[in-house]
Parts: structure tokens; C-alpha cells; sequence
């Protein structure tokens, strides 16, 4: 082998290496960029790394946005399904003439039917209208027609159905129903009307139109206990130190325009709904300020928690005001069980007004402060004797008692 030879051979060599390393280094970055995906499509995956990256917290809906949502008060019209037409028609065959009449009735109307849904919370997502499904017409050999599918509405615990102004339904468990308006029975084939005296019937009935109503549909809330108080006094606080419920709480009256509902929980699962109904003020029953219609909420409520600003001088004057306006939107609203409590007992001026107070209120008065968290015990424990007062008052009168 000459020495032209001996560098053709090394030259080839050092290529082909060099071919090598620069494959090996295409196959690697091919490599890598496969792990990369293959992470990219494991992290999305897996829960650890979702949860390192952070999800955003859902935020609160805002008091103003939850007046959009919320919706309390609803008038539908409702109109069920008519019913199906009868047909009038005869059997007829090979060498069977006279068949005799076999017109089959048409199906029923579909009913509109409430139906209590838990799940649900305001009548936001009712409709103005609602039209059932008619029944099918009958048809030939005997043939009845389909009755109209039934409608379910799904409204919230605590619904009332009024018409003109008078109620016609209170509907307070879950799963309980109502029926707001009935199909239209079908119309009878000419088949129905077969008789002695008449063997070739051709009367055939039309299907009855449906029932219409136009229904007032108002919720009231449902909670055991209903916290009453002026704009300011701190109701929203209170529930918020007691319960998981995130009203909002800001330095101006009537921040809470909606009520809301907070769940305190005791041992042995026992749950105790209490609900912060926006501030009532002076000549509410004469629907000033939010009015009459947060009385309403007030209503359902099995016990009441009088909530009094107690760095407001003369603060028995709040509770003698609040007392005056229950009583004027319903008689003995104000005399069912309550508790007084006195918030803000964190400020100075608090301590001297409580004295006062409870020279001038011969009932147990509970001093704490929403804000601070002092003496939220006292008032936990006689929300518990309250709601164990009226279960046993409810069994005694052999009513089942409210769960929430
Ligand atoms: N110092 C002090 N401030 C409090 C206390 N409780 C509530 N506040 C303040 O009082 C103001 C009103 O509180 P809210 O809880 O919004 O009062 P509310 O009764 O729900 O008011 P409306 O929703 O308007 O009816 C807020 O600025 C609270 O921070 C308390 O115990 N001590
Ligand atoms: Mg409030």
C-alpha cells in the first residue's frame, strides 16, 4: 500500500467518524426534544405538578354580580300540553269488509310539574314561558297516541307559588312537587263509541287543551336562624366568623343586598343554618330601604339573632326599632325565639353602652366582637340550646324538624 493509499483510508476514517458523532448528536437533540414532550404531556397530567404550578382561586363573586344571579321572585306563565285527537277510521282487509271501526284515542298532555331541587338556589334560571309537549294523535288499528312527556321545573327550597295574590303552594323538602298545570286529555277514536245499537260509529273527539296559570313564584330563605340588625351593625362579620359563608363586609350601610347562608357546624354532624338577611331600617315594613322584601326572608326563620351595634350610643333603641318592624310586617314575628347580641365589643365606647343596655333589657344580652373573635363560644352555644330547643318543640308536635 503506497502512502496515497494509507491517507485516502485515514481521510475515509475520519469522515465516517465524524458522520457518526454527527448522527449520535441529531439522534440525542431528537432524544431530548421527545422527553421534553413527553414531560409537557405528563405534567399536564399529573395532579402534583398542577398543583405546584398554582391554580387560580376561584375569586368571589362580587355583592353586585350576585344580585344578577340572584333572583328571588319570578312570574311564569305555564301552559300544558294538549292532548291528542282521536281518529275515526274502519278495519279493512282481504275478504273482511266490514272491519268495523278502529280509530285509537289520542295520548294525555304532558303536565308542567315544580319539583324542589336543592341543588338549586335562586329562580334565576326559570323561564318566562313554558309550553308543555302535546299528546300524539292516535291512529288507525286501534292505535292509541303517545301521551306529551311530563316538564319539571326545578326551583329552590323554600319556593311559594302564589296566583292572584293568593298561595297556593309551599314547598319546603327536597324532591317535593307540585303540579302547577295538567295536560289536556286526549280525544277518544271512533272506536270508543262502538255499540249495540250503533256498529259503524264515525265519531271521532278532539284532545282537550292544556291548563294554563300564570304563577308568582317567590323564595323565601330557609334557615333555622335569621340574623336581624340595622345596616352597619356587622351581621355579614358575624357570619363570616361563624360559618364558611363569605358575605361581603365593608364600612357603609347596606353592603349585603342578597341574603346569605352560613352553616355552623356542632358535634354529632348536627348543622345549624343561619342566614344574614340585608339590613332592615326604620319604616321597612313600609318598604323603605330594601323593604318588605327581605321581611319575607325573615319569616321563614325558626329563631332570630338580634344583632345590635353596641358602639352606637343608646344601642335598645336598634333593638326596640327592630322589634317595631317586625311586628308591623307580621304579628308575633318579633316574639319568636331570639337571642341579643351586642357586636363590636372591641371599641371603647362598647363597654359602657352594654351597661346601659342591659339596665334597659331584662333578657341575656351576649357582648362579642365579629371582628376580633371575643366571645364567639357564648354565642356558638346558644344558637346549639336554640336549634335543640325547637327540634324537640317540632317532635313534640310530631313535625319532622328542618336539616340542612
Ligand atoms: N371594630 C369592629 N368592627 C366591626 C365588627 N364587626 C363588624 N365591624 C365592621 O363594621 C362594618 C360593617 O360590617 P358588615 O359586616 O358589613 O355589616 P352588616 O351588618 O353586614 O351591614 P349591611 O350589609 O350593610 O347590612 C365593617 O367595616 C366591619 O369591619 C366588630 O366586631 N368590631
Ligand atoms: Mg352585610
Amino acid at each position: 500500500m503506497n502512502q496515497a493509499e494509507m491517507l485516502q483510508i485515514t481521510i475515509r476514517a475520519w469522515l465516517e467518524s465524524q458522520w457518526i458523532l454527527a448522527n449520535s448528536h441529531i439522534q440525542c437533540s431528537l432524544f431530548s426534544q421527545q422527553v421534553k414532550s413527553w414531560h409537557r404531556n405528563l405534567s399536564t397530567t399529573c395532579s402534583t405538578c398542577s398543583k405546584s404550578r398554582g391554580l387560580g382561586h376561584k375569586r368571589n363573586i362580587s355583592e353586585k354580580k350576585l344580585t344578577q344571579y340572584f333572583v328571588d321572585h319570578r312570574k311564569v306563565r305555564v301552559i300544558a300540553g294538549k292532548g291528542g285527537d282521536g281518529i275515526s277510521c274502519f278495519h279493512s282487509e282481504p275478504r273482511k269488509i266490514y272491519g268495523g271501526p278502529d280509530g285509537g284515542d289520542g295520548g294525555d298532555g304532558g303536565h308542567i310539574i315544580l319539583k324542589v331541587d336543592q341543588q338549586v338556589k335562586s329562580l334565576a334560571s326559570l323561564l318566562p314561558l313554558y309550553r308543555g309537549f302535546n299528546g300524539e294523535n292516535g291512529g288507525s288499528k286501534n292505535c292509541y297516541g303517545a301521551a306529551g312527556k311530563c316538564i319539571y321545573i326545578k326551583v329552590p327550597i323554600g319556593t311559594m307559588v302564589k296566583e292572584n295574590s293568593e298561595v297556593v303552594a309551599d314547598l319546603n323538602q327536597h324532591g317535593e312537587e307540585y303540579v302547577a298545570v295538567y295536560g289536556g286529555a286526549g280525544g277518544k277514536g271512533n272506536r270508543f263509541f262502538l255499540a249495540n245499537d250503533n256498529r259503524a260509529p264515525v265519531t271521532a273527539t278532539q284532545g282537550e287543551p292544556g291548563e294554563e296559570r300564570v304563577l308568582s313564584l317567590e323564595l323565601k330563605t330557609m334557615a333555622h336562624a335569621g340574623m336581624v340588625g340595622f345596616p352597619n351593625a356587622g351581621k355579614s362579620s358575624l357570619l363570616r366568623a361563624i360559618s364558611n359563608a363569605k358575605p361581603a363586609v365593608a364600612p357603609y350601610p347596606f353592603t349585603t343586598l342578597n341574603p346569605h347562608v352560613g352553616i355552623v357546624h356542632y358535634e354529632g354532624y348536627e348543622q345549624v343554618a343561619v342566614a344574614d338577611i340585608p339590613g332592615i331600617i326604620k319604616g321597612a315594613h313600609q318598604n323603605r330601604g330594601l323593604g318588605l322584601a327581605f321581611l319575607r326572608h325573615i319569616e321563614r326563620c325558626r329563631f332570630l339573632l338580634y344583632v345590635l351595634d353596641l358602639s352606637v350610643s343608646e344601642p335598645w333603641t336598634q333593638l326596640q326599632d327592630l322589634k317595631y318592624e317586625l311586628e308591623q310586617y307580621e304579628d308575633g314575628l318579633s316574639k319568636r325565639p331570639h337571642a341579643i347580641i351586642g357586636n363590636k365589643f372591641d371599641l371603647p365606647q362598647s363597654k359602657s353602652n352594654l351597661s346601659l343596655l342591659k339596665e334597659q333589657v331584662k333578657q341575656r344580652v351576649i357582648p362579642l366582637s365579629a371582628l376580633t373573635g371575643e366571645n364567639l363560644e357564648e354565642l356558638l352555644l346558644h344558637l346549639k340550646e336554640l336549634y335543640d330547643d325547637y327540634v324537640k318543640i317540632e317532635e313534640l308536635q310530631r313535625c319532622k324538624p328542618m336539616k340542612w
